[in-house]
């Protein structure tokens, strides 16, 4: 079974959302038209899901201020402006998005207390959303992964599938995603090439 998981592609990760990536929406036409290939049994995405006064957020914490690093349950975590608050547009998926073809969507960050970047579990790798037991249960072997953003969700949600879906082979489709810096992209890029996740461009998925 083959598989794509739509990382985060919601507003509040897109232009004039509260945490915008640069260039963020670009990825929906790129999304789509994996949608729409025929490629994958199987199509899951993400959605950050914080509540109100979530942990990971500056607002929360008396002196920070958002893209500062500062400390939550005493790890060090990223202080983040406010964003993806549930019920909110900004926690919606990209309103362009054909998410009526999505089977699954798999919610995470709603613990206050710890962060969530992965689609799969929590920041200390404790609890499990259950998604990876989902496409276990489904036989998937192939999981193909896109979205926002590559630096933080999109890169942990790789590198946990792979370590988290038995015998799973894993694809990071390059221009289906978007990061916050460019030194964070290429750095992820490279920890995801050096544990055995194949880059991908969607040319290549469509074409293949
Ligand atoms: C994300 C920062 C905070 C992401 C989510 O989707 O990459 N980044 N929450
Ligand atoms: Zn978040």
């Amino acid at each position: 079974m083959k598989a794509l998981l739509l990382v985060d592609i919601q507003n509040g990760f897109c232009p004039g959302g509260n945490l915008p990536v640069p260039d963020g929406d670009k990825v929906v036409p790129i999304a789509n038209s994996l949608i729409d290939s025929g490629k994958y049994d199987l199509i899951v995405a993400s959605q950050d899901w914080h509540p109100s006064g979530h942990g990971s957020f500056a607002s929360a914490h008396p002196g920070a201020a958002p893209f500062e690093m500062g400390e939550l349950s005493g790890k060090p975590q990223m202080m983040w402006p406010d964003h993806c608050i549930q019920g909110t547009l900004d926690a919606e998926l990209h309103p362009a998005l054909k998410s009526e073809e999505i089977d699954l969507i798999q919610q995470k960050g709603e613990d206050p207390d710890i962060d969530s970047y992965s689609a799969f579990r929590d920041n200390d790798r404790d609890a499990s959303t259950g998604l990876a037991e989902f496409l276990e249960g489904q036989s998937v072997t192939d999981l193909d992964v896109c979205g926002l953003a590559t630096d933080y969700c999109v890169k942990f949600s790789a590198l946990d599938a792979l370590e988290m879906i038995p015998g799973v082979r894993v694809r990071f489709i390059e221009d289906a995603s978007r990061g916050i810096t460019p030194e964070g992209v290429a750095a992820a890029i490279e920890e995801m090439r050096s544990r055995g996740i194949a880059i991908v461009d969607s040319a290549e998925v469509l074409a293949g």
